[in-house]
Formats: structure tokens, sequence, C-alpha cells
């Protein structure tokens, strides 16, 4: 596979600085290397251009939601390089920065396929809306918006309305859903196996739900955004909202071995990594190339 590393340096869809050192320390543990080494010829695209800004524009373009018109600019940029990747037969793999980037991977990735399905591995859901958010944050409504629900801004990125349709879209591991959220997961009868659902039902037969649906689905692209707050909290210090009861490190490679064997998924996020709140230990980090480790000797070579 032609892997097309695209590093996203953003951290103002969330309140934590330092999310935005993601792409630099992926590159300074070998992250290029580890793709070379499994066999993949391996193309850096850089990093999508995040510029500096004030605090004073937080709340500049909207009330409520932080930094609106500058993540919708990166978001653009993310989403045409994304798309000329996948035309150019590639393998995108966008790495975080924070998961407000989903927007733009989604987006670009939608217009080069007829019909997408997402596959969204994360603690949280991620389907606020300006009104639902608690935090006023937009990594909190890549997937909403993804689904053309929510303000027209964040809809309408890099093409207007749906990029995927509800029924495509597969939540795995989710244990920290806010009430809106859990409204808009009902109404849209969203596929949700949640923590709770894994613990009851074992991962396996899960994944292997997931797997029967999206065949069944005739989708012809499956985009698969990671974020590493879906591991336990004791595993990722090194995010900004760790939350108890997840993934080990193995259940997180069983994610992978199972869905990666299919050879159906055709882009990739791996998002939320902060190296500047990881314990002294470089716990979450460690922990997050063992993971990338295991994702390059699974995909399709
Ligand atoms: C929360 C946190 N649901 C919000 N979301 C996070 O701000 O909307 N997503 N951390 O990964
Ligand atoms: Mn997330
Ligand atoms: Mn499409
Ligand atoms: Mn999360």
């Amino acid at each position: 596979m032609d892997i097309n590393v695209i590093g996203v340096p953003l951290s103002y869809g969330c309140d934590i600085d330092g999310v935005n050192f993601g792409p630099k320390i992926l590159r300074e543990y070998g992250i290029i290397d580890i793709i070379k080494k499994n066999g993949h010829n391996v193309f850096d695209m850089g990093d999508i251009y995040v510029p500096t800004l004030s605090k004073e524009l937080k709340y500049r373009d909207h009330p409520k939601m932080k930094y609106l018109n500058p993540i919708i600019e990166i978001n653009t940029n993310l989403a045409n390089n994304v798309y000329c990747s996948l035309k150019g037969s590639g393998f995108p793999f966008v790495i975080g920065g924070d998961h407000a980037l989903g927007m733009g991977s989604i987006a670009g990735a939608s217009n080069f396929f007829k019909d997408m399905a997402v596959i969204w591995v994360d603690a949280h859901g991620d389907i606020n809306t300006f009104e639902t958010s608690p935090s006023g944050n937009l990594h909190g409504v890549p997937l909403a918006a993804s689904m053309n629900v929510g303000d027209s801004s964040v809809t309408n990125i890099y093409y207007n309305g749906e990029k995927v349709k509800p029924e495509n879209v597969y939540l795995l591991g989710c244990r920290d859903i806010d009430s809106g959220e859990l409204a808009l997961a009902n109404e849209l009868n969203l596929n949700m196996y949640t923590m709770e659902t894994v613990g009851e039902r074992g991962l396996e037969n899960v994944l292997k739900e997931i797997i029967e649906k999206i065949k069944e689905s005739n989708v012809d692209g499956v985009h698969l955004s990671f974020d590493i707050d879906v591991l336990d909290s004791s595993l990722v210090p090194g995010t900004g909202t760790p939350v108890p009861n997840g993934f080990s490190i193995d259940e997180g490679k069983e994610v992978f071995t199972q869905l990666l064997s299919e050879k159906f998924i055709t882009s990739m996020d791996f998002v939320e990594l902060n190296p500047v709140i990881d314990n002294e230990d470089k716990r979450t980090v460690t922990n997050c190339i063992e993971i990338l480790e295991h994702i390059f000797k699974n995909i399709d070579k």
C-alpha cells in the first residue's frame, strides 16, 4: 500500500494545548520508518498549515463554539489533501491533532467514494451539535457534522451536505456520551457498540457484526477514525479527555487485526495524542507506537 501520512497539528478543537505536537512526536518516534519496515511505500505529505492564533480569536466567529472559522479552513485544506491522496491511489493516514480534523478527513474521503462507511473508535460519540455541546469544543461535533446534522458552517465543509449516511456509521468503544448525543444516536438509530455492549457480547462478536454489516451494505470505501482515548485512561494519560474502563492494548490491537484483515479500510485517522501532558515514562506515546506497529503490520501490503 502507498501510505500517505498527513499531519494535522490542530489543537483549537479542544481545551488543552499540546495535542498539536502529536504529528511531531510520532515522527520523532519513527512512524515513517515503522511504515516502511512493514513493507509499505510511504510518502510523508508533511503537515497541513495550522496558523498560530491568539486566545482573543476564540469566540470571534461564534459565541459558543471555539475557533470556528480557522477549524473550517484547516479541515477544507485537509479534505482536499485526503481526496488527492485517494485519487492518486494512496492510503491517507491522518495523524492529529484533535478530533475536529475528522470533518476534513471524512469530507475528502467521501468525495472520492460513492458511498462510504465510517467506523468511529472513541470513548466519546463526537456527535454533538452547537446546541447540545456542553464544552463548545469542535472535537465533539465531527461525526454529527459528517452526517449533515448541525450548523451549516460545519455540515458544508468541502462540499455541501451529507458525507456519510447514518446507517453507514459505526461507533465502537464509547462510554462517555453526552445526553444530546444519546438522543441523536437513538433518533438516527446509529450502529452503536458501547463499552457496555462490548463487555456483554465480547469484542470478537461485536467486530464480526460490524464487519458483516459493512459487507452487506455495499459501500465502496471505509474510513476508520481512531481516537486514542478509546484505550483505558491508565494507558493514555497523554490525551485531553481520558476515560476509565476502556480497551486494553491487546483489545486495541484486536480491533485492527479484525478490521484490517477484511482489506476494506481505505483511509484512517489517528488522533488526540498530547505529548505535553504525557507521563514522565512517556507511556502514552509508547503505547501509541505499539498500536501503530500493529496497524502497519496488518494493513494490506
Ligand atoms: C465532549 C468530549 N463530548 C465534548 N468529547 C471528546 O466536548 O463534546 N471527544 N473528548 O473525543
Ligand atoms: Mn474523539
Ligand atoms: Mn461520496
Ligand atoms: Mn474521545
